[in-house]
């Protein structure tokens, strides 16, 4: 296990990782794009956010600290499907290589499309609990060109097995999917054109503040402004803005009654310009910052990974 860290290459902010066992953070990136239906590119996703992190400050703004001068973390070596593995094969392989690895950690998946979530999720949090989804489609599809693991898919295999929903930003969906909305208790959807009235915004943000025990968000980059997010391959109009998606995570991570159990930023295609790249790339550091802090990290000693090398 502790060598699993070690032999990747890949880094986030450029850190150093720390042997898995050892680390606060782990990032798994998941380059697996075998269902999306428009426009192809999310494979190359999880390289591009880690990419993108070495423009990062360490100083993160928001929280006001370097959440690396107290913290360790590892990005994971790649999972991704083999040439000629089965659907069903990779998914099952996902799910059993993250159901092993330590779980006293934030634990950020990357991906890839938005399949893989479940096998994540079930892996890290197998006795149920809450997903928060950030979305502009429902994904709740019971199959989707004849695969259950089609990327219009995941939600409905987490609601299937009885996992508490929340949709956030939803505008696009099938008349089947909406049925299923109006049905089942266990899904709340925060759609988007609704969430442009205050109350609405801010009914989610109290919503998020008032969950308990394991939690896991799901972030599909379609989920944003595709005015602001054009490095996605199903876009959407509408969507939340940069600031409203930060208050939310902040919402959580400062949630101490919430477990979080995993983030997964999925969805991704890479744009020349890098704006998308960026933007997953800071989205990753805004949940290590708000989780630390949460967590009382800043009050530690400065051993983290970044006393480990020269920024100057
Ligand atoms: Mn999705």
């Amino acid at each position: 296990m502790a060598d699993f860290a070690a032999m990747s290459e890949q880094h986030f902010l450029d850190l150093p990782n720390s042997p898995v066992n050892q680390a606060d953070v782990l990032i798994l990136p998941v380059p697996h794009d075998a269902t999306v239906t428009y426009r192809k590119g999310t494979a190359e996703g999880p390289a591009a956010i880690l990419d993108a992190s070495e423009q990062l400050e360490f100083y993160e703004e928001d929280a006001r600290w370097s959440p690396f001068e107290f913290m360790t973390l590892a990005v994971l070596e790649e999972i991704r499907c083999r040439p000629d593995e089965a659907q069903a094969d990779f998914h099952a392989r996902l799910k059993q290589s993250v159901s092993v690895m330590p779980e006293n950690n934030l634990f950020i998946g990357l991906g890839g499309e938005h399949s893989i979530t479940p096998d994540m999720l079930f892996a890290r949090m197998p006795g149920g609990g809450t997903v928060i989804q950030i979305d502009a489609h429902a994904d709740l599809r019971q199959q989707y060109h004849g695969s259950i693991y089609n990327h219009a898919c995941p939600m409905y295999r987490i609601q299937e097995q009885g996992y508490d929903l929340i949709q956030v930003s939803i505008r696009s969906l099938h008349e089947q999917e909406a049925e299923l909305i109006n049905s089942n208790t266990l899904i709340t959807t925060f759609f988007d054109r609704d969430l442009q009235k205050q109350e609405n915004w801010e009914h989610l943000l109290e919503t998020i503040a008032a969950l308990s025990g394991p939690v896991w968000l799901t972030i599909d980059m379609d989920g944003f402004d595709s005015a602001l997010i054009a490095g996605v391959g199903t876009p959407q109009p509408g969507g939340l803005h940069w600031h409203q998606g930060i208050s939310l995570i902040e919402t959580l991570m400062n949630n101490k009654q919430a477990d979080i159990r995993g983030v997964d930023i999925l969805e991704l295609i890479p744009e020349p310009n890098h704006v998308s790249d960026m933007m997953a790339a800071k989205l990753v550091q805004k949940c290590i910052s708000f989780w630390g802090k949460s967590m009382g990290f800043d009050k530690r000693q400065k051993l983290g990974a970044q006393t480990r090398i020269n920024d100057e």
